[in-house]
């Protein structure tokens, strides 16, 4: 799958760099929650789940990480190793994170509050999900 970067303008000058994120236009979609995984512990994977209806972006604000996207069809690998560029993670993907640097913060603005129910959690049903979608 060809997955979506989306790269920040940074507002920088000689005293560093800001960079300003606003929902509906830097990020596609208007923002309704943010959260953010750190202090992740050594060899850690997390996720290994697809959303139904959230779409998320997903920015390293510091540190590392690798975001894999799988759309069922053709996973992709994506490094996350600048703050002013995030990854978009849109519905139906199944996605996992793995390679945290000791230092990551890895930050995630969504469109909708958090639900439970909105996601899959087992590749098998995932799949199954996918090809029911598509009948
Ligand atoms: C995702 C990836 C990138 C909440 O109560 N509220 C929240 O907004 C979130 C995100 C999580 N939680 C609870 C649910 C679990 O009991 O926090 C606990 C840890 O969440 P989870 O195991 O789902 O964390 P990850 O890192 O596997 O996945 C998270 C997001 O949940 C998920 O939507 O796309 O990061």
């Amino acid at each position: 799958m060809n997955p979506t970067i989306i790269n920040f303008k940074s507002l920088g000058d000689e005293r560093g760099h800001l960079i300003a994120v606003e929902g509906g236009s830097s990020i596609p979609f208007e923002i309704q929650r943010v959260y953010y995984i750190y202090d992740t512990a050594p060899g850690v994977d997390r996720g290994f789940h697809a959303h139904k209806k959230l779409n998320q972006v997903a920015i390293a604000l510091s540190g590392s990480c690798d975001m894999i996207l799988d759309d069922g069809v053709e996973p992709v690998t994506v490094r996350l190793d600048r703050p002013n560029e995030g990854v978009l993670i849109r519905p139906r993907v199944w996605h996992y994170m793995k390679n945290f640097s000791k230092n990551c913060v890895l930050l995630v603005f969504a469109d909708a509050h958090y639900d439970e129910s909105d996601y899959i959690r087992n590749y098998d049903a995932f799949t199954g999900w996918i090809a029911k979608q598509q009948q």
